[in-house]
């Protein structure tokens, strides 16, 4: 057989195995993976490099307007560009629906974003903040068009949508094998505090932590997991922060709820302690839920090794430090009225990869599952997330060894701060691949804009609870090894 690209001498890294082979690949889908493939119009040297299934980004706001109106810094451009640089084949922003708006007209208007800008494959989850009889009624056509997932909010005024609303479109969810994501924060509990500080005048940044206790979080956690339970839907809780978060995910998974959740690399890395620079600098730190404590950050990574999250996600919601994101209110505004999140869709695979893997956190294995493979998995990505023949060439070739001290300039966002700046890393992403398509390879862009594809999910597979495990057995079946349950 005759080869477009062959990736050679590289070690391939599956979630059960670590292996020499080469990759042939022909009209974007991986070919042929065995232990010596000759020829290739094309051929890229792996030697002394890990070869691993692109990182699929399942949770990133661009260009998307917060419920407040602001404008996130990345489009579909510079936010596709910077998650290539950082490790990542595909991505998954959010299409979100403000108060009054169709479905219909939320699609096309993030159709009209992505389609002509994005350098890599994509798909949106659904955000719903007004699920009105007319809107539960466009969602079945939401979900023929391959959107299988969603995210609601059980925080903020905007866009909370109540107990009830939640188990509306929970059921609708079940019934078409969509998933439903959660913020999940106490409003009223937020809201009480943040009446507190603002009457004893306390509305420096570090306030922004105070005021979304964990309490809130664990409380809204364990509603979220109830009100799933009730109507028996499968639930993904987003960037959970806290211990007592995860432990009740944790423990729910055990008991065989159909849950699945993630975290992000901001709550490893940074404290709120970074909420308390001087002078309004905390206002970089302030996202939701807030970022915690150094005992949070050693819990979250036990429960990373223990299988508690599917995913590590960057959650980048890039808002500059000026008057278009941040100070958007003013420069000295009350933490309330200060845009809520960072960026971060750069570093999540390398951070990942150099606190987990590099430091003895986690396996090689543990870093595809969290990186790609249960992304690919959960959200209904068939046909990506593992260096299996018949599935999309989504390959990021990396060096292990590479180390760098992160700067703002190397995010190729269009942001003008990055919470990660001044780390050491070690581990970099030299070549990444979508579809068959080089778009980064030794520091250079490649691709073009609009080069990327929608791509129609498929329903949520609950049968493949509890994840990852299913991915294991179903990558071994395909090289026709067996593992040990
Ligand atoms: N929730 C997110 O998921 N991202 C940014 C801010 C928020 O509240
Ligand atoms: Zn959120
Ligand atoms: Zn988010
Ligand atoms: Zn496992």
């Amino acid at each position: 057989m005759q080869f477009e690209t062959v990736i050679h001498d590289g070690t391939v890294v599956t979630p059960s195995e670590t292996f020499k082979a080469d990759i042939g690949i022909n009209g974007g889908v991986i070919a042929a993976v065995a232990e010596r493939i000759a020829g290739g119009e094309r051929r890229i040297d792996a030697g002394g490099r890990l070869v691993m299934p692109g990182g699929i980004e399942g949770h990133c706001h661009i260009a998307q307007e917060s419920s407040s109106g602001v404008m996130a810094a990345d489009d579909y451009y510079s936010g596709s560009v910077s998650a290539a640089f950082g490790g990542n084949s595909t991505f998954i922003p959010f299409a979100a629906q403000h108060r009054g708006q169709s479905i219909a007209d939320v699609i096309a208007t993030y159709d009209g974003r992505a389609a002509p800008n994005s350098v890599l494959d994509y798909s949106y989850h659904l955000i719903i903040s007004d699920p009105s009889p007319a809107v539960l009624e466009e969602l079945p056509g939401v979900f023929a068009r391959g959107i299988t997932s969603f995210k609601v909010f059980m925080t903020y005024d905007l866009m909370n949508i109540g107990d009830a609303g939640m188990l509306d479109i929970l059921t609708i969810a079940k019934t078409h094998g969509a998933l439903t994501m959660v913020h999940a924060e106490n409003n009223e509990m937020v809201k009480w505090m943040n009446r507190r500080f603002a009457a004893a005048g306390l509305t420096e940044p570090k306030y922004h932590a105070l005021s979304r206790p964990e309490l809130a979080e664990e409380e809204a956690i364990h509603r979220a997991v109830s009100l799933a339970k009730l109507v028996d839907a499968a639930l993904f809780i987003v960037h959970v922060s806290t211990r007592g978060g995860a432990e009740i995910v944790r423990r729910e998974k055990l008991a065989g709820t159909k849950l699945f959740a993630e975290t992000c690399p901001q709550y490893l890395a940074l404290t709120r302690d970074d909420l308390d620079r001087p002078g309004m600098e905390g206002a970089k730190y302030i996202c939701s839920p807030p970022l915690r404590d150094h005992a949070t950050q050693e819990g979250l990574w036990q429960h990373i090794r223990a299988g508690t999250f599917e995913s590590v996600s960057s959650d980048h919601a890039p808002y500059r430090a000026d008057a278009t994101g941040k100070f958007m209110n003013g420069a000295d505004a009350p933490y309330p009225k200060i845009a809520n999140g960072m960026p971060g869709i750069a570093m999540r695979l390398p951070y990942l990869f150099s606190e987990g893997v590099a430091k003895g956190r986690i396996t090689l294995g543990d870093f595809v599952r969290l990186s790609s493979t249960n992304a690919a998995r959960v959200f209904g990505l068939d046909r990506k997330g593992a260096i299996v023949p018949g599935f999309d060439a989504d390959i990021a070739i990396w060096n292990p060894d590479e180390k760098r001290t992160v700067t703002l300039e190397a995010q190729h966002d269009n942001m003008d701060y990055s919470p990660f700046e001044g780390m050491e890393i070690t581990g970099w992403p030299e070549l990444v691949m979508n579809h068959g398509r080089t778009v980064v390879e030794k520091g250079e862009l490649k691709a073009g804009r609009g080069d990327g594809r929608f791509i129609a999910r498929k329903p949520v597979d609950t049968g493949a609870m509890p994840g990852h495990r299913a991915v294991e057995f179903e990558v071994a079946a395909r090289y026709g090894k067996e593992i040990a349950p």
